[in-house]
């Protein structure tokens, strides 16, 4: 294919940020052909007034900046607010198989979704559907099902507040909670584990706090890429000379060295900060070892009489203390240092840096929550912090950097497929109808439900489900049996090639844009990864004539499939002030005054209760939760087996891929790269940028297979592998997840290279 050049490994030796990602900036704009709208847009992006970037969920700071986005944040919107324009003719020309042979970086480069269209099975084409015919075709589906069960409602976290809110309320009207969501497969064990320690599923840091700690951990977590905004933070922290802990297995580069590109002195001076002072690389899944050790440390160190507990903390606000204690003191240094891949001198250093902070923030990702014992790991981090009281206080707390731009939001108002009995009450209340009160599923359950034919309808507000979730092969062939598929979506993806006998693309506003209803201009509110509250207008005008926002796709879905509802969806579609006084009035302890708060130019925060040392326990305490020995992982006994990583690239967004590069990785025109442990190459007999495939180790009958993946000589720990979601989804076996959250565990896949050429018979030179 033309757009495929050879691929180029390069190390990246330059600090990242910096001119690279001004450089990267422009560029995204002009090959978008969007450098005057993209640049006026830019202007409104996370400013009072305006609209939050579609990209992550990181907090914007504090307004007094003139611009605030990042390389990566101008990528998303230039994505978004491209020229390029998937229209009736496109589809036409097109048969939904030819699509199928594209690349998800050819389709993302098709461009915006423009027209609600439906699959013809007699031509394989999508043909140009009316709204009111989409919504009967939904309705009439919904509605001849033989139990709402039967029906699985998924939402990405693009999607506002209000959008999810009444989708929530139409759903559980209808009858069912299936509510499987992208949080399922990013942060749900932040949102399961946490309740049960500290009260609350969501971090208790906020940006202030970050000018006030003195010592910051970043764990499993590609800031750089993923959430480059934070790296301000970083940087003043550093220049601050807070110590900052990098744990990954990966030297990511922008962790390491970092050029601030708001920054105009070290702009013109090439001048960058170092950022990590203590780079730990771990083993994959090697932090509860890493914990463990650190703990062990500071409860020696007590036993040896120092003052290193904050003692009135842990008397008046926690249980559980003991049990963990003894835990960590019973382990076994040589054990610590083997599963953690870490030296004992340097937890020791790390403990070191955790015991004279006064605060500490300890910031992770994916590289925690995407292990089989995700959610209880993520609890191992709250115990580390309770030891010395860093709840409640300036500088301190666990910060979980979550994903998508709203995906915290949804939840909140009501993206759950285990709603709190609270809630449901409240919306009986409010709503006057009984919700449905047994549990539904999450996203693996969906996917089972869709293999044993159980669910019959899918419809997904946002995302691209079957390509962001395991078992690429198994959830292809679920999906094919459904009776209707419906993609709720800003541009097309595999999602909507992949589909049920009856299909549906509902094109909608994006973030960017303005929303005008019968009732005038409206806006939408988002929550980010701080639990600030803020609202979001557009400011270009719609792609098309005929998108519609996603409150208008769910009123009148609901309106479809529930004629009887005696809920005034009429109203809602066009006036979204009244659907934020229903989500003030189903969450009063912390929405109360929605309307007059949201004016605030910076928007509200949502009380987290925490932050007060209130903790909404069972017991009315933070609780330590012991995880048992070291492993976060089941062992594996195969001596070939390695442990892979699925990671993102810097060029990408989740499943729309913006390009073949991965600069700070240094890889260029590829994504089926693996990267290796020179030794662990070596130890295969595999020659320099070898072809091989990767084969899943698991005994449940399914070979799992990708092929084609050359291999890059990395600074990764021995046994550990990365390389690029979602091209190696294949790989990850659907039931590999951690039971409490039900997250699949993206970050530790058992597998086994085999070598596609001859190994080599030479001895090698060395690098
Ligand atoms: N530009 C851009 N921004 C994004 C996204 C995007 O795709 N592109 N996606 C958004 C979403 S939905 C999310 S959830 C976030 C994801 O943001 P991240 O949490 O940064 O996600 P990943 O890229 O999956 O990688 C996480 C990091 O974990 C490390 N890691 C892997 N295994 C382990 C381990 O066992 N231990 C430790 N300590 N580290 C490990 C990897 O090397 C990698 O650096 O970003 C959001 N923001
Ligand atoms: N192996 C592996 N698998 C993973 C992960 C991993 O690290 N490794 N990460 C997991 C994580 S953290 C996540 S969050 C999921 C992501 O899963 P999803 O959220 O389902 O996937 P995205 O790629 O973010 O969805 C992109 C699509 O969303 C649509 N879209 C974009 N903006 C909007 C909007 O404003 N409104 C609407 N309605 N649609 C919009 C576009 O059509 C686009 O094609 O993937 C998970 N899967
Ligand atoms: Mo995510």
């Amino acid at each position: 294919m033309s757009e495929k050049k050879p691929p180029r490994y390069k190390p990246y030796d330059q600090p990242a940020g910096g001119w690279g990602a001004a450089a990267a900036t422009a560029k995204v704009l002009l090959e978008q052909s969007v450098v005057a709208k993209g640049s006026r847009a830019l202007l409104a992006m996370n400013q009072p007034g305006g609209f939050k970037c579609p990209s992550c969920a990181f907090p914007d700071a504090d307004h007094t900046r003139k611009l605030e986005f990042c390389e990566n944040g101008v990528k998303a919107l230039a994505f978004e607010a491209t020229q390029a324009r998937v229209t009736r003719e496109f589809f036409a020309r097109h048969t939904v198989s030819e699509l199928m042979e594209q690349s998800d970086y050819w389709l993302e480069m098709q461009g915006r979704l423009t027209e609600p269209m439906r699959y013809d099975a007699a031509t394989d084409h999508y043909v140009p559907c009316d709204w009111d015919s989409a919504f009967a075709l939904i309705a009439r589906h919904l509605r001849s099902l033989e139990s709402p069960h039967q029906a699985e409602f998924y939402t990405s976290g693009r999607t506002p507040n209000e959008a999810a809110f009444l989708y929530a309320i139409f759903v559980r009207q209808f009858g069912t909670n299936n509510f499987p969501d992208c949080s399922n497969m990013c942060h749900e064990p932040t949102s399961r584990g946490l309740p049960p320690a500290i009260g609350v599923g969501k971090g208790t840091v906020v940006l202030d706090d970050f000018e006030h700690a003195d010592a910051i951990f970043v764990m499993g977590q590609n800031t750089g890429t993923n959430s480059p905004r934070m790296m301000t933070h970083l940087v003043e922290a550093r220049k601050r000379g807070i110590p900052i802990v990098a744990v990954n297995p990966m030297p990511e580069r922008a962790l390491i060295r970092f050029t601030e590109p708001q920054d105009v002195v070290q702009m013109a001076t090439f001048g960058s900060t170092e950022i990590a002072s203590e780079f730990v690389h771990i083993r994959i899944g090697g932090d509860l070892a890493l914990l463990k050790g650190m703990m062990k440390v500071v409860f020696e160190r007590e036993a040896a009489g120092e003052a290193v507990l904050d003692h009135a903390f842990l008397r008046e606000h926690t249980e559980g203390l003991e049990a963990v204690r003894a835990d960590a003191l019973a382990q076994d240094w040589g054990e610590i240092v083997r599963v953690s891949g870490v030296s004992e001198a340097q937890i020791r250093r790390c403990a070191e840096i955790y015991i004279r902070a006064k605060a500490t923030i300890i910031c992770y990702g994916m590289g925690l929550t995407q292990h089989q014992q995700g959610s209880r790991l993520v609890q191992q981090v709250a115990n580390l912090l309770f030891l010395r009281g860093n709840f409640g206080r300036p500088g301190a707390g666990i910060s979980p950097i979550r994903g998508h731009s709203n995906v915290q939001g949804d939840r909140t108002v009501g993206i759950d497929e285990k709603p709190s009995p609270a809630y449901l009450d409240k919306v009986r209340e409010v709503f006057g109808f009984e919700p449905p009160r047994e549990h539904g599923h999450h996203t693996v359950e969906s996917i089972e439900a869709m293999m044993d034919g159980s669910a019959k309808v899918f419809i997904g507000l946002g995302g691209n489900f079957v390509r962001a979730v395991p078992d690429t092969d198994r959830a292809y062939a679920a999906m094919r049996k459904l009776d209707l598929t419906v993609g709720i979506a800003t541009k097309l993806n595999r999602g909507h090639l992949v589909h049920g006998r009856n299909a549906l693309i509902l094109p909608v506003v994006a973030r960017s844009e303005r929303i005008v209803t019968a009732a005038g201009e409206q806006f939408v509110t988002i929550e980010d990864s701080m639990s600030n509250v803020t609202a979001s207008r557009g400011v270009l005008e719609p792609v098309s004539g005929d998108v519609l926002p996603e409150v208008e796709i769910v009123c009148r879905m609901a309106r479809a499939t529930l004629p009887d509802s005696r809920i005034p969806w009429e109203d809602y579609r066009a006036d979204y002030g009244l659907v934020r006084d229903r989500i003030a009035a189903v969450y009063p302890a912390i929405y109360t005054g929605f309307a007059d708060r949201i004016r605030e130019p910076k928007g509200f925060h949502l009380d987290v209760a925490p932050r007060r040392r209130i903790w909404l326990t069972p017991n009315g305490k933070a609780n330590f939760l012991l995880l048992e020995g070291l492993e976060v992982n089941d062992p594996i006994a195969d001596p070939s087996m390695l442990r892979l990583a699925t990671v993102r690239s810097h060029d990408q967004f989740n499943t729309s891929i913006y390009s073949y590069n991965d600069r700070y990785r240094g890889v260029y025109n590829d994504r089926m790269v693996l990267f290796m442990n020179l030794e662990d190459r070596r130890a295969r007999g595999l020659a320099k940028e070898a072809r091989v495939a990767l084969e899943t180790i698991s005994n449940d009958g399914h070979l799992r297979r990708v092929e084609g993946l050359t291999v890059l000589d990395y600074p990764m720990p021995r046994g550990a592998l990365a390389g690029y979601y979602p091209e190696l989804n294949p790989l990850l076996p659907l039931d590999y997840y951690d039971r409490i959250s039900g997250t699949p565990a993206a970050k530790s896949i058992p597998v086994r290279v085999i070598a596609m050429e001859a190994p080599e018979a030479s001895t090698e030179a060395g690098p």
